[in-house]
């Protein structure tokens, strides 16, 4: 008997151990626990998410992955899916720190978002490729093996990320063919290697949602790079080939969501049936930062959630990280910083509170 019950505590103890990671966040039943970004989202129908990295999300002296399961119930690699990290060598794929991410976020009930299939950078060895039917295979064997070993896993995929780059000796062209980024693809590959990559990915995994992603297009007025991306989005999904659009959002406090259109901008890809996600937001602010731009911080991210939620066909918001102490801004936008809606001490800051007031308002 007294064996038994030595090992009964030994199983108890080990379970608790192995499901640190892996416990289900929603499974919590504490009153504290029900006030969560996560779970006032999910009662309204929408995913909220963010990117992480695998280091933090591994540590064992932050609070990091606890904050992330808890709050989030989406997920997205910040880096660690993307081709350099995802195909070391030619045909040589390391999955390891992918899946253990990927078994983070199905073991607490989360959203996948794969990111990113083609891009022009962190291409490694890809991008000095110079052969246009090597680049070809070299894309299809891509898109197929990592979708096919992450179908019934990752929902989502960009497909195509920041193709649209507006062409200044175009102007007078309105054709987003005309406006696709010169980038080692390209060359190879000609105009057609966006729709080129989207066939691979709707044959790879037919069930996945598959979308373009981009920045620099939530702005409806003036903004040529945001009619192309639209352009591009349309002609996909008129050949069955899309399901979706990304805003990526890397926006400051000068976006003014009211005055710039997003609401319109929104609204010609409802109109044409694609689902539409904010991807990447964070709202950098610059540093040393004060309540006032904290505040102003805190309004921006409100005015474009509350936007994006009046249109049906919105269904997940995606942060670019969600405490400031891991945020790519710092180090691509001297003297900018504090962008998320956790500070670098993980505690909550005016943003957290106006995103969660619009869920709740929704
Ligand atoms: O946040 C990512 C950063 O750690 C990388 O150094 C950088 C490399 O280009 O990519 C960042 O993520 C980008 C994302 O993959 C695509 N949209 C823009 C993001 C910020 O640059």
């Amino acid at each position: 008997m007294k064996y038994i019950y030595f090992l009964f505590i030994v199983m108890v103890l080990l379970t608790s151990c192995a499901s640190e990671l892996t416990t289900s966040a929603s499974g919590n039943s504490s009153a504290e626990s029900t006030e969560t970004l996560r779970n006032i989202a999910s009662q309204k129908g929408i995913y909220i998410g963010s990117a992480v990295a695998d280091t933090p999300l591994f540590s064992k002296t932050e609070p990091y992955s606890n904050i992330f399961v808890k709050e989030f119930n989406m997920m997205v690699a910040e880096n660690e899916m993307k081709f350099e990290y995802l195909q070391t060598s030619s045909n040589v794929f390391y999955w390891f720190i992918a899946d253990r991410m990927v078994n983070v976020a199905l073991a607490n009930n989360m959203q996948i978002r794969g990111h990113a299939l083609l891009w022009h950078n962190q291409s490694g060895w890809a991008s000095s490729v110079n052969n246009p039917a090597a680049l070809s295979n070299i894309l299809s064997n891509h898109i197929f093996t990592v979708m096919r070993r992450y179908s019934n896993k990752i929902a989502y995929w960009d497909v195509v990320n920041e193709a649209i780059e507006v062409n200044n000796s175009m102007v007078n062209s309105s054709n987003f063919y005309d406006h696709l980024r010169k980038s080692f693809w390209w060359t190879n590959l000609g105009s057609n290697y966006v729709e080129y990559a989207f066939q691979l990915a709707r044959a790879a995994d037919p069930t996945a949602k598959l979308f373009y992603n981009d920045y620099g297009i939530e702005r409806y007025n003036n903004n040529p790079k945001a009619f192309y991306a639209y352009q591009l989005v349309s002609n996909l999904k008129a050949k069955g080939l899309i399901d979706g659009v990304g805003f990526q959002m890397h926006i400051d406090t000068n976006f003014k969501p009211f005055e710039n259109g997003f609401e319109l901008n929104l609204k010609r890809y409802s109109d044409i049936g694609v689902e539409i996600q904010i991807t990447e937001m964070d709202v950098r602010i610059p540093v040393p930062a004060n309540s006032t731009l904290y505040s102003l911080q805190a309004n921006t991210y409100r005015e474009v959630l509350s936007i994006a939620l009046s249109n049906s066909n919105f269904t997940a918001i995606v942060f670019w990280g969600f405490t400031d102490k891991y945020s790519w801004i710092p180090d691509f936008f001297s003297g900018f910083g504090d962008a998320l809606l956790f500070n670098t001490s993980y505690q909550k800051k005016p943003s957290y509170d106006a995103v969660m007031e619009v869920l709740k308002n929704k």
